[in-house]
Formats: structure tokens, C-alpha cells, sequence
């Protein structure tokens, strides 16, 4: 009766916003993205020139006005925690504002977590607590700005037990998704978790309607549904693999269209990546090199927070005529010094040091790495803390960097400070 009350009041999403609880999923390593994941797991990674993947779904959190946030980690989470802890500490406990990283601590079972639906289980106790109405259970490893109160009105409008948000990606893509079919009123009836054969959206064979792997649930219901779960020895303790098949015959599921609470859609561009390759990687931040990127960083209504050291200004040095110092469509972060080098479509993130007759391409350099005279490098991933030595060509001829680093299926190259024999402290 109150949720009927509710939804004629100008209070009513942010009355759902602050009844609810989110649950990250930081646990997954994000094996695709390869040797970038040896030592921190995919939330973890840095993108964008500042920032984390963690921090969007963060982000997305605050900006909702949710901010009972809980981080469920496992795999090397040692920088994302770090990360978290220095970076997002600025909401109140006062205020009942929190983001709890949850280690794995084996707290249920002897075990570690088998799947989603048993990462949340296992830390059931610490969502009951606080005594929200509906649960919010996020990724942690996509990059996109959406307004979750959205997500919840439309839950709470059609009464749902779950509702999963969704989104168009093409057919061939599907593969990798939960596959949904919807009736009229967009209540989920049949559900494929990564099925080989997708089924295409009914008014468009080109596209698959797919899970986004967000999902809103009434907490009572996600409670019994996972303690019912934990007991089923045949599951295997997956939201998409077993949550969602299971309660689609017996509940309402409903599809929460990401059309309907994206923010900053451009010219019916709705933004969310998955960037789980080094190719899908490199890509994202070559974007936001473009003169109008199709994710806007630069949104005051929306921003991105993130963890970042108190650093001065990049700073670009002019040798002499033929040494000039500069960067063009590139993104250079806080600490860089570029000194008579020549950095195009690149992104540079904090402390990043290119000396002279440098040349610079297409490339992603993660903060602290250092690049000596006489370097190219064109269309490289330099991962943080790499020293490039003097003269090095990287991603000139990639028969010979095959030997020595990892390229991609489009010919990206990952340089990592193991593949350069350096030994590093690695966050
Ligand atoms: P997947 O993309 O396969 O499918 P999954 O591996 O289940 O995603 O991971 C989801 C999230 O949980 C990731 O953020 C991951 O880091 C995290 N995670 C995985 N294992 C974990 C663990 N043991 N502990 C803590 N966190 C863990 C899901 C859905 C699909 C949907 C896609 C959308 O199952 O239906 O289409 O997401 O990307
Ligand atoms: P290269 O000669 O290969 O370009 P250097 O190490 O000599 O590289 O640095 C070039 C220029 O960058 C310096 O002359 C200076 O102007 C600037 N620079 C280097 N380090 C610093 C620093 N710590 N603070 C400010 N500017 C610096």
C-alpha cells in the first residue's frame, strides 16, 4: 500500500532510491583482457585517463542517490581496494552513506564464490542489515552513466519481484549475454543465459534483446530465492544461469529498458561497454579522444568521481625547432611531462614521462610509465609503471613484437612491466 501511495509523489524515486542497497560484483578477472589482469582484477583497471572501471557503477550509485554501497570482491582485489578506500571515502557513515568493500571471506561455506547468486549469498547477513526494501545488483566491470532511481520506478510501477535491465546488441554478439523475450508490457517470459543459438528481437533479425547484468530485486524475495538457491545442488549459483531461468516461470521478472535511464544519450547513442578485450579496451579510450566522444567525461550533472593523487599540472616542453613538446587529440592527465616529443590520439594517465624525439600514437599509457627518447610506439596498451627504453619501436612490426608482447586479433599491442622484465610493485 505504501508503493501505491508513493508513486504519485514528487518524492517517489529518491523514496526508492534511498530504500535500497546496491551489491557490486568486483570479483571477476576479466580474463580477456590478459595480462592487464595479472595483477588487478578487472574493476580495477584504469581507463579513460583518471579513472577505474569500478568508479562508473560507483558513480552511477551516488548520482542515483544510492549510496548504501556494498563491493564484493575476490579476485587480486588488493588495488581495487586500495583504490576504493582512498578514493571513495568521502561519504557519510552520519548520514548512513557507506561503500563497504566485502573481501572473500569464505563467510558462509569453506569455499569461494562458485557464482554471482553465491557472492551475494554468502554475504546475505550484511545486506539484511540495514533493513532496505529492494536490492541493486551491479557489474563492476562496465563503462556507462544511467540513473538506477529510473530502473527502480519502473520496477516498482509494475509490482515486479525482479527486474533486469536490458539493452539491443547485435545478433552476433548475443552469444556472450542473457537473452531475453518480453511480452507487451515488457514482462520477461523466456530467458537464454549465453545461448548458441540467440533468438532475434521480433521487430528487428539483426538484434538481440540482452541482460545487462543489472538487476533490482525486492530484498525479502532475493533472500529467499538465494537461501532456496543455496540448497539446490544441481545450480550452479549464477543469476543468469540459474537465478533467472528458475523465478521467470513462478514471479515477475520485468525488462527495465537502458533507453529509459541512460544518461547523456547523444544522437540516440545509448552508451555501455563491456571493454573485455585489449582490442574492446583500446577502443573505448581511443574514443574519448574523438572531438565529440560518444561518452561525455565532461557532464556536471553527471560526473565520474575517482581516486586521484594530488599532482601538477601535465606540462609540455619545447626543446628546440625540431623537438616541440606537444599532444593533439589526446587526453593527458595530471604529473605527465612531455618533452620535445609528439603524442597524437592518445590517452596518458597521471605521471607519465615521454622525453624527447618520442613519437606517440593511438596509445593507452597507464600512470607512472616513462618513455625515453627516440621511442615510438603506435597503437600500444603501456601498462602502469612500464619504462620504455631508449630507441624501442613498439607496434611498427608485429611479427617481431609478438616475440616479445602480446598483440591483439586488430593488432593492439599490450606492453606490460613483466614482458619488459621489470620487476614492479603492481596496482
Ligand atoms: P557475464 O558477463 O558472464 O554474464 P559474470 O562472469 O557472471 O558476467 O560476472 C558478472 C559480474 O560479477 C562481473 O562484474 C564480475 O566481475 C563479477 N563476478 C563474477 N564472479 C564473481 C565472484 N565469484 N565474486 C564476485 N564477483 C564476481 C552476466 C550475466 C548475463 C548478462 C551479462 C552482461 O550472467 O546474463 O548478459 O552479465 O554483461
Ligand atoms: P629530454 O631531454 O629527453 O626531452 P629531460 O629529462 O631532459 O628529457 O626533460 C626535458 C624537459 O622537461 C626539462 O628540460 C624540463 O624543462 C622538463 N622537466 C623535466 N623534469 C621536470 C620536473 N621535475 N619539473 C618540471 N619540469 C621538468
Amino acid at each position: 500500500q505504501t508503493r501505491q501511495a508513493d508513486q504519485n509523489s514528487e518524492r517517489f524515486i529518491s523514496t526508492l532510491t534511498k530504500n535500497t542497497v546496491a551489491m557490486i560484483l568486483a570479483g571477476g578477472r576479466g580474463s580477456r583482457l590478459k595480462s592487464l589482469t595479472d595483477w588487478r582484477a578487472k574493476p580495477a583497471v584504469q581507463f579513460g585517463g583518471k579513472f577505474r572501471i569500478i568508479d562508473f557503477p560507483l558513480s552511477n550509485c551516488v548520482n542515483s542517490g544510492i549510496r548504501r554501497i556494498n563491493v564484493a570482491t575476490q579476485y587480486k582485489a588488493q588495488s581495487l581496494i586500495q583504490h576504493i578506500q582512498r578514493g571513495w571515502g568521502f561519504l557519510r557513515g552520519e548520514f548512513n552513506e557507506y561503500v563497504n568493500i566485502i573481501p572473500a571471506q569464505q563467510r558462509i561455506s569453506e569455499e569461494w564464490y562458485k557464482g554471482t547468486a553465491d557472492a551475494v549469498y554468502q554475504n546475505i547477513d550484511i545486506l539484511r542489515e540495514g533493513g532496505a526494501e529492494y536490492v541493486l545488483i551491479l557489474a563492476g566491470d562496465h563503462i556507462y552513466k544511467m540513473d538506477y532511481g529510473k530502473m527502480l520506478a519502473t520496477h516498482v510501477r509494475n509490482n515486479a519481484d525482479m527486474t533486469v535491465a536490458c539493452i539491443n546488441v547485435p545478433l552476433e554478439d548475443a552469444k556472450g549475454f542473457g537473452v531475453l523475450a518480453v511480452d507487451e508490457t515488457d514482462r520477461v517470459v523466456e530467458f537464454a543465459e549465453k545461448p548458441a543459438n540467440p533468438k532475434a528481437m521480433p521487430d528487428d533479425p539483426t538484434k538481440a534483446f540482452a541482460s545487462m547484468g543489472i538487476y533490482v530485486f525486492n530484498a525479502k524475495f532475493l533472500y529467499e530465492q538465494l537461501i532456496r538457491d543455496a540448497g539446490d545442488s544441481k545450480s550452479s549459483h549464477d543469476f543468469g544461469g540459474d537465478i533467472i531461468p528458475y523465478i521467470i516461470k513462478k514471479y515477475k521478472v520485468q525488462a527495465h529498458r537502458f533507453t529509459d535511464s541512460c544518461v547523456g544519450a547523444q544522437n540516440g547513442n545509448y552508451y555501455w561497454r563491456d571493454v573485455g578485450t585489449i582490442d574492446a579496451y583500446w577502443e573505448a579510450n581511443m574514443e574519448l579522444t574523438k572531438v565529440i566522444p560518444e561518452l561525455n567525461l565532461y557532464d556536471r550533472e553527471w560526473p565520474i568521481w575517482t581516486y586521484q593523487e594530488q599532482l601538477p599540472p601535465a606540462k609540455f616542453v619545447f626543446r628546440d625547432e625540431g623537438r616541440t613538446g606537444k599532444a593533439t587529440d589526446s587526453l593527458v592527465s595530471g604529473g605527465c611531462l612531455i618533452s620535445g616529443s609528439c603524442v597524437t590520439n592518445s590517452v596518458l594517465f597521471s605521471d607519465v614521462r615521454v622525453h624527447s624525439y618520442a613519437n606517440i600514437d593511438g596509445s593507452v599509457i597507464l600512470p607512472k610509465a616513462t618513455i625515453h627518447r627516440n621511442v615510438t610506439l603506435r597503437n600500444v596498451v603501456v601498462d602502469r609503471g612500464c619504462v620504455i627504453p631508449e630507441g624501442m619501436q613498439i607496434g611498427v612490426d608485429l611479427a617481431l613484437d609478438a616475440e616479445r608482447f602480446y598483440v591483439s586479433e586488430k593488432g593492439v599491442v599490450l606492453v606490460t612491466p613483466d614482458m619488459l622484465g621489470q620487476d614492479l610493485y603492481r596496482v
